[in-house]
């Protein structure tokens, strides 16, 4: 059996205890001389460049494009950008994304090694990295701002692809009337009735998901403010005449992201400068 320790006596512990607390201030002392040193030393290395462990793959005249582009400044993430024009149909493209679509991120750890539709490169993103200001983890907020992208991609983004995309020259979705061989007089009643069809969304965007707040995403732009701004873009191109209130929420959002924001955008109003200027 292991012999137990004698216990010192109480006078001997009370007097090692006051030496402890003397010697205490000089620790201290000791210890903030030796900071300097240390700092010296930090300051000689190099800041540690971030290396880019994200490729997104974009085209950049495109709307679903730049809310990524837009997103992934703004969150100052590290990724570096690929212009994929001309090749998201090459066999080597196909290969990473069967659905040809961009944008596209390329990250390790990833099960199929890349992912597109650009909500769920946001929500991926968001998580990953903790960015709750763009995407809150609370649910009943999350759900907001999951149901803002849900209403956007399914209901208003294909009355803004009818309504825009035969001016912007894109290809439309297999079985609508632009995407066939019609008259030209029933292109038109179809493009039409998608631009009629845009001012109910829009309506419900302000009342119902703003609701007297600047941003979807309250005093705070969200990942679905950045896909709802990023997609009026595309309305410039037929002069829709936006309401004042969508207007003013696109030049908040300008200002609250700046750069961030205005770079990407000004890759799409070059494009539809273009597109003007050609059909003029
Ligand atoms: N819902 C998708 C739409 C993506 C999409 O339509 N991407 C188009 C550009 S606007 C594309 O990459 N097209 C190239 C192709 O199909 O080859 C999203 O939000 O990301």
């Amino acid at each position: 059996m292991a012999k137990a320790k004698k216990a010192a006596p109480k006078s001997v512990k009370k007097s090692a205890k006051a030496a402890a607390r003397k010697a205490a201030p000089a620790k201290a002392a000791a210890k903030k001389a030796v900071k300097p040193a240390k700092a010296a030393k930090a300051a000689k290395k190099p800041a540690k460049a971030k290396i880019p462990s994200i490729t997104l793959s974009v085209l950049k005249p495109s709307v679903n494009n730049m809310t990524v582009r837009v997103f992934a400044r703004a969150a100052k993430l590290p990724f570096e950008e690929a212009d994929v024009y001309g090749s998201t149909r090459s066999p080597e493209f196909l290969g990473k994304n069967p659905a040809h679509l961009t944008p596209m991120i390329e990250e390790k750890g990833l099960p199929r090694g890349a992912l597109w539709e650009s909500c769920a490169i946001m929500q991926y993103l968001s998580n990953k990295h903790g960015l709750e200001k763009f995407y809150p983890s609370n649910p009943a907020k999350r759900a907001m701002i999951d149901s803002a992208m849900f209403y956007l991609i399914g209901t208003l983004y294909p009355y803004v692809a009818r309504a825009t995309y035969p001016m912007l020259g894109f290809a439309q979705y297999a079985g609508e009337v632009g995407a066939h061989d019609f008259d030209a007089e029933v292109k038109s009643a179809a493009q039409k009735a998608a631009i009629a069809a845009l001012a109910e969304p829009l309506d419900v965007f302000h009342t119902f998901y703003m609701a007297g707040q600047p941003f979807i995403g309250g005093k705070n732009p969200s990942i679905a403010d950045i896909r709802l701004a990023s997609t009026l873009e595309f309305l410039n191109v037929i002069d829709y005449r936006l309401p004042a209130w969508a207007t003013d929420y696109i030049a908040a959002m300008e200002k609250k992201l700046g750069s961030a924001y205005a770079e990407p955008a000004a890759d799409v109003r070059g494009y539809i400068s273009y597109v003007r200027s050609k059909a003029a």
